[in-house]
């Protein structure tokens, strides 16, 4: 089968960091012919380094990479559109591919891939169909989720033994440690991974690490954090391979590595903040403890995505621990002081490291968002 992806890059990694992924998984694991269609080769270069930003049209990976202009026709005009097409995030397809679509014998199969959320209505949502307003066409709903009744997550095969093997081999844990620039590990170092928006309350809580007990270590890759980083380093911008410490705290610049090299960076850590959708789904697979920075949305309405991914997250955990990661979560994605729920939470770590283990274990049960949708598509061929 020949599939078509879109997408359009709203902001920053996450709407590319889904295709690219979604595409190289059913490039290599599926063996079909893909076509991504990216509108801002310059954040795909980021995730993945042979990508030539001034390309129309390249092969990379083994996917045809094409550029497209979202809400203008350019050169999709006379390409006929593949057995199915991904309509990542809503992204709005170009109107003479639409027609080529409707006018296609067969037509194809069209699915707009929706944004992932915990909340339960996703369940009701997932697999509707809705008709084109002027074509003889018809668009599915696929809604990624956590529950038997949503579209999964995206997994890749064998991805729970690749991090597995990766805990327990040393030589594994150096060459990754070295690809990050990261001298050896000292034993009692708290390590910690930061990737974050930067309305993040990074003051605070650089306040109560440097003032902790521990050592600890804040990993940030190049560009993460902002300004407080810089008011954190004395103006000084905290680029790949720097550090600086304060009291107990000691931040290391980390290169912004390809998107698979990014998981090893969750492997390589104790604790990960992760934000967006990609990054947060990866953070569970990496089955530590991890706070999720959530992408800001009108109305509060990103508040209700995260309370409601947080009550399915801490469901099995005990009463103080679920309290202490609830908190920290809501105290950091509404910029608050986090010094003290930080405090609360040093404790649980070590119970929040056996439910992150416990927990990715359970959802990799669930069966993964690439082999829903493959045979979703396959339904309505
Ligand atoms: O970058 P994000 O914040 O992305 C978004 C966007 O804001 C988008 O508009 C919104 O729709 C979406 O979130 C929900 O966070 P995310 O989703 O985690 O994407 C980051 C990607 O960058 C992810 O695929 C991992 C990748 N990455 C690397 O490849 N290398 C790195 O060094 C790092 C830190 C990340």
């Amino acid at each position: 089968m020949l599939w078509d992806v879109f997408c359009a890059v709203v902001d920053n990694y996450g709407d590319i960091g889904v295709a690219w992924r979604l595409a190289r998984q059913l490039r290599h694991e599926r063996g079909e012919r893909v076509r991504l269609w990216v509108d801002d080769l310059r954040t795909f270069s980021r995730l993945c380094r042979q990508v030539e930003c001034a390309a129309d049209v390249q092969i990379v990976q083994g996917v045809e990479v094409r550029r497209w202009t979202p809400g203008r026709d350019g050169p999709t005009v006379a390409i006929e559109p593949g057995d199915a097409v991904i309509e990542l995030f809503g992204c709005h397809l170009p109107a003479s591919f639409e027609q080529a679509m409707a006018a296609r014998l067969p037509q194809p199969v069209w699915v707009n891939l929706e944004y992932l959320s915990a909340e339960t209505w996703v369940e009701g949502c997932h697999r509707l169909v809705s008709t084109h307003p002027r074509l003889p066409l018809q668009k599915h709903f696929f809604f990624p989720g956590f529950s038997a009744d949503s579209g999964g997550l995206l997994r890749e095969s064998g991805l729970m033994d690749v991090r597995r093997q990766f805990d327990m081999n040393a030589a594994k844990r150096q060459a990754a440690e070295s690809l990050f620039g990261l001298p050896q590990r000292q034993a009692g170092v708290l390590r910690l991974s930061l990737f974050c928006y930067d309305s993040a309350p990074l003051e605070s809580w650089f306040g109560a690490l440097r003032d902790s007990p521990g050592a600890i270590e804040v990993l940030i890759p190049d560009g993460v954090g902002g300004e407080a980083v810089t008011r954190f380093c004395d103006g000084a911008r905290l680029s790949a391979g720097m550090q600086r410490q304060v009291g107990a705290l000691t931040l290391r610049g980390v290169p912004f590595v390809e998107q698979p090299d990014h998981d090893l960076l969750l492997w390589l850590s104790d604790f990960n903040v992760v934000r967006g959708e990609d990054s947060f789904v990866r953070a569970q697979w990496a089955a530590r403890p991890f706070l999720w920075h959530i992408y800001p949305q009108h109305d509060e309405v990103h508040l209700r995505k995260l309370g409601a991914f947080m009550e399915r997250y801490t469901e099995r955990l005990r009463p103080e621990a679920a309290a202490a990661i609830s908190a920290m979560a809501n105290a950091w994605n509404l910029a608050g002081d986090v010094r003290a729920t930080w405090q609360a939470l040093v404790p649980c770590l070590a119970e929040l490291r056996s439910h992150g283990e416990r927990w990715a274990e359970e959802l990799s049960c669930q069966e993964d968002l690439l082999s829903q949708l493959v045979r979703f598509v396959g339904e309505q061929l």
